[in-house]
């Protein structure tokens, strides 16, 4: 878990690292771009030009991720798609980061290169795209005069550089509904929640709007979680002392399933008409 002294120490990190920048990739997860795009992250970046990165892409239905790409698109920001462990999507990113730097600093004769960084809730996928954004081009461009020591830019274009530390934003206030889909998507450690209760309510939502992800890899489900809990413990073979179905263990694989992607691209949000 994390304590409020950290929470704030990371704000105060990134408000300082925002003044440097020109743009920022706003990470989030394409599964639930609603709840994973925080509401302090839209307060701490103000007026800040921003690039929203849908990722975990391959993930998410595809249908409904472009529906969330023109969702964004319809209230002026600039999204794009990506799978930062493959790359896919990633020379989309730096061009709209490019689009949304020219932005921010019209009319000024550029004297150095663009600079954005990188912000996200934690496990969104930060470090793994930072390491597709500086590729092969990973050599740092180092300390420069008026910059604070310790700060490290990475150059990804000629034209880009990079922060080469992510701000990683805590899901504070979250709701209710936002905090069961960071905790299923693996954005909160499981330590800090109950699995089953987690993975009961994973399977209600499945239930209804996706049943042919659990059919096809459980089998049909009784509609009671806690007994769709036991009998994939049965189906999995996973037993306690006696033959008892361990339905913690069943809670975990199935958590463990939907963030591998083995119940196939699922979407746990879509965009409606309230704002974001
Ligand atoms: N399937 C998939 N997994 C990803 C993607 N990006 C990151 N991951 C995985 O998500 C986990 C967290 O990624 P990481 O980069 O450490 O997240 P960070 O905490 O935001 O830095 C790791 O297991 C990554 O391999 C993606 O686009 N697709
Ligand atoms: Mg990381």
């Amino acid at each position: 878990m994390w304590y409020p002294s950290h929470v704030a120490r990371a704000k105060k990190e990134i408000r300082q690292n925002l003044r440097l920048v020109d743009v920022v990739f706003e990470i989030v997860d394409a599964r639930i771009p609603r709840s994973s795009r925080i509401a302090a992250m839209k307060q701490l970046l103000g007026q800040k030009q921003s690039v929203i990165a849908l990722n975990k892409a391959d993930l998410a239905d595809p249908a409904v991720t472009s529906r969330w790409v023109q969702h964004f698109a319809e209230l002026g920001h600039e999204a794009t798609v990506v799978n930062a462990k493959t790359g896919q999507g990633v020379p989309e990113l730096i061009a709209r980061a490019r689009t949304g730097s020219q932005r921010a600093s019209t009319g000024q004769r550029r004297l150095r290169p663009y600079r954005a960084m990188a912000v996200g809730i934690p496990n969104v996928g930060k470090s793994s795209l930072l390491n597709r954004l500086a590729g092969r081009r990973s050599a740092r461009t180092g300390e420069r005069p008026g910059i604070t020591r310790g700060r490290q830019w990475i150059r990804v274009a000629e034209d880009l550089e990079l922060l080469d530390m992510p701000g990683i934003l805590w899901p504070e206030h979250a709701t209710d509904e936002a905090t069961d889909l960071l905790c299923i998507t693996g954005a909160l450690p499981d330590e800090t929640f109950d699995v089953e209760v987690v993975a009961s309510r994973l399977l209600g939502r499945l239930g209804g709007t996706a049943p042919e992800a659990l059919t096809e890899r459980y089998g049909v489900l009784p509609g009671a979680p806690e007994e769709a809990l036991t009998a994939i413990a049965r189906q999995r073979g996973l037993l306690a002392t006696g033959g008892v179905p361990d339905t913690k263990r069943a809670a975990q694989a199935l958590l463990a399933d939907f963030r591998s992607g083995r119940l196939g691209r699922v979407s746990l949000e879509e965009p409606d008409d309230e704002l974001v």
